[in-house]
């Protein structure tokens, strides 16, 4: 019984991300299409709410970046994509997880907002206006390399 207390109270001293055995690895699609990349605004959480995002999110235990990149994109755009080439450099956050994007092609279906507060598709040209304040700040470092691909596109 002794132990079955210990055992209770140090599993409930932890906090809930020291026992997020998780993978760290988070990764975004840059749907491509037509000339244009589809950005996402994001609703949560407060910080980042109303900031655009390449949409994705984490990878589960035994999941492939591009499996992962998939079904994220099934989940929040009810689209289906088939995953690409990385987008420029991983990119880590204060809290540790590392953020991969992917160039991604759409295979069927239209995508919509089902995650986010909306989705608007940018030409280079809108990226280049864009005000990076409005861009999640993990994501900014990719708005160079986008142009060049949206250029190339
Ligand atoms: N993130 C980011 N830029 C992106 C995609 C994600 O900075 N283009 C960050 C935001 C979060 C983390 O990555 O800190 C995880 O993203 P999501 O909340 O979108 O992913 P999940 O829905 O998979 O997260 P969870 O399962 O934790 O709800």
């Amino acid at each position: 019984f002794v132990m079955m207390g210990w055992l209770i109270a140090t599993r409930s001293a932890r906090g809930a991300e020291e026992t997020d055995d998780r993978p760290k690895d988070v990764v975004a699609a840059a749907v491509v299409d037509a000339g244009r990349v589809l950005l996402a605004q994001r609703a949560h959480p407060v910080e980042l709410a109303g900031k655009w995002e390449l949409p994705g999110g984490r990878v589960e235990s035994g999941e492939t970046h591009a499996a992962a990149l998939v079904r994220e994109i099934r989940e929040e755009l009810g689209a289906e994509v088939e995953a690409g080439d990385a987008v420029g450099k991983p990119v880590t956050l204060p809290n540790g997880l590392v953020l991969h994007a992917y160039r991604a092609r759409l295979r069927a279906g239209t995508p919509a907002a089902l995650e986010h507060l909306d989705l608007q598709w940018f030409t280079a040209d809108d990226l280049r206006r864009l005000d990076l304040d409005d861009v999640v700040p993990a994501d900014r470092d990719w708005i160079p390399e986008l142009c060049i691909i949206l250029d190339d596109a």
